[in-house]
């Protein structure tokens, strides 16, 4: 057994990170496009004067703006992957491009012609495209208006956007995701980036936090129910930053801390794959006094909206431990204790193919459902040869042990896993800290951090790897 033949190999990036053109055919301003870059950009969003300063007057440098320029270079990069083999390409469509305020009467027909291209130009190279449709990036009238998330008025505006996705693609699209990485409401430090909400203390402000991430769900819910009902076999996942966490020690303690840490994020794939609120988590709400603004339809609506597969990111594994004297460790939502038997990335991330095979199987013993890998890769820094060769062997090497571990998930385990998209196939900007020099992809883009640079594109080393890899169906690593 190797992988199934329809196995789903691609890529995958997000508007926010590679469009740029953030004003251009009517589009209104993202949450994304008011955060500067740098290694201060997680401070800035966890910083709710910071934040109102920027809504208020755009000053200095935002990497959004610009970006990759995918918005004029699609053509040109989907041809690349194209050549590369890809069978799926994960992108998603920001929302203020179709409803620049996102209470808009009417939808922006340039924005949704934009993306009626950019998905003939996949479907064109045989790409099946993979929608997310919001990733990180709701518009930022929706926070002025509404402090975002935080509001049960978005619920209508986003169902309503997603039947516009719906009818508009339906003839294009068939797999979709409805919020990237949902656990990030809670998890980052700040709701700002997954829930468009200013909070001024999401620690004591717990209630607001939460009400983003249950008024999420519930648009979740009704996103997958108006899927099904518009798209004949449409798939629609949900999709978590996955964590996988291990007990620092086998004390007691710090096994039971794996668990509580673990639910932070399993309450979102829980509700979302089994219709309703796990009753740790309505435990967790009674002890803290957090009083949720719930209707009577919510229930029903959770119930009705469970997803078709599971889709989560995985860079990264962490430890917990009741030791707070120990080193902590960074990761893309939230931090950990440091393993001592793992390496880490340039920025600190720890590097663990076989937690990948763990959390495919954990994933799957708990729902049942297939999986989706839609995201994973390392973010390093290149260099450009004189000859102008990238010789990107740590990529290929980080790559090569986790689709391992993923085939020993398929083939010893028999998990169902339907497809693997690398994140940052072409190199975009970073999501954590802006940068354009913490590079994933297996095409490199001629730009810096401070925006400088050609936006040519070229192949780099991993580019004919991973065309290998797919035209072998994973047989050749
Ligand atoms: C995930 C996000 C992506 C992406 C990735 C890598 O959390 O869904 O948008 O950016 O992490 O993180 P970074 O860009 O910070 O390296």
């Amino acid at each position: 057994m190797s992988f199934p033949k329809n196995f789903l190999w691609g890529g995958a990036v997000a508007a926010n990170q590679c469009e740029g053109a953030y004003l251009e055919d009517g589009k209104g301003l993202s949450c994304a496009d008011v955060l500067h870059g740098g290694k201060d950009k997680m401070a800035e969003m966890a910083d709710a004067q910071a934040l109102r300063r920027n809504m208020e007057k755009l000053e200095g440098f935002f990497p959004s703006h610009e970006a990759i320029d995918f918005y004029h270079h699609y053509k040109e990069d989907i041809a690349l992957m194209g050549e590369m083999g890809f069978k799926v390409f994960r992108t998603s469509i920001a929302w203020s491009r179709i409803f620049p305020n996102g209470d808009d009467a009417q939808p922006n027909e340039k924005g949704l012609a934009f993306y009626d291209s950019l998905f003939d130009e996949c479907l064109k190279h045989g790409i099946e495209p993979l929608v997310t449709i919001s990733h990180y990036e709701s518009p930022l009238a929706l926070t002025k208006k509404y402090n975002g998330w935080t509001s049960r008025e978005l619920i209508p505006l986003f169902e309503r956007y997603a039947r516009t996705l719906f009818e508009r693609y339906k003839g294009k699209v068939k797999y979709w995701l409805t919020f990237n990485e949902i656990n990030a409401t809670t998890l980052f430090g700040a709701p700002f980036l997954g829930a468009g909400a200013i909070v001024d203390d999401p620690e004591k402000d717990k209630c607001a936090v939460y009400q983003a991430a249950h008024n999420q769900l519930v648009a979740s819910a009704l996103a997958v129910k108006a899927g099904h009902e518009i798209i004949p076999g449409a798939k629609i996942g949900n999709m978590i930053a996955a964590m996988m966490i291990y007990p620092y020690s086998c004390k007691p303690e710090d096994v039971w801390l794996k668990t509580a840490r673990e639910r932070e994020t399993y309450f979102y794939s829980d509700v979302q794959a089994r219709g309703y609120y796990p009753s740790y988590m309505e435990q967790f709400f009674a002890k803290q006094g957090i009083e949720l603004e719930r209707e009577a339809d919510d229930t029903r609506i959770l119930r009705e909206g469970t997803v078709d597969f599971i889709s989560f990111s995985y860079y990264m594994s962490m430890t917990a431990s009741s030791d707070p004297e120990l080193t902590k460790t960074s990761g893309n939502l939230f931090g950990g204790v440091k393993n001592p038997y793992l390496e880490s990335s340039e920025w600190g991330w720890q590097i663990d193919p076989l937690g990948l095979r763990t959390l495919l199987n954990n994933l799957y013993d708990r729902y049942q459902k297939p999986l989706f890998i839609v995201e994973n890769g390392l973010g390093a820094k290149d260099v450009v040869e004189a000859d102008g060769s990238i010789n990107d062997d740590y990529r290929i090497e980080y790559l090569r042990k986790h689709v391992k571990a993923m085939k020993d998930a398929v083939e010893v385990d028999g998990v169902d896993l339907w497809g693997y998209t690398t994140w940052g196939c072409i190199d975009l900007i970073s999501a954590s800290t802006g940068e354009m020099s913490k590079r994933y992809g297996f095409i490199y883009v001629d730009k810096d951090d401070e925006g400088k640079g050609t936006l040519k594109r070229s192949r780099k080393k991993s580019f004919s790897w991973y065309k290998g890899v797919i035209e072998s169906n994973g047989d050749q690593l």
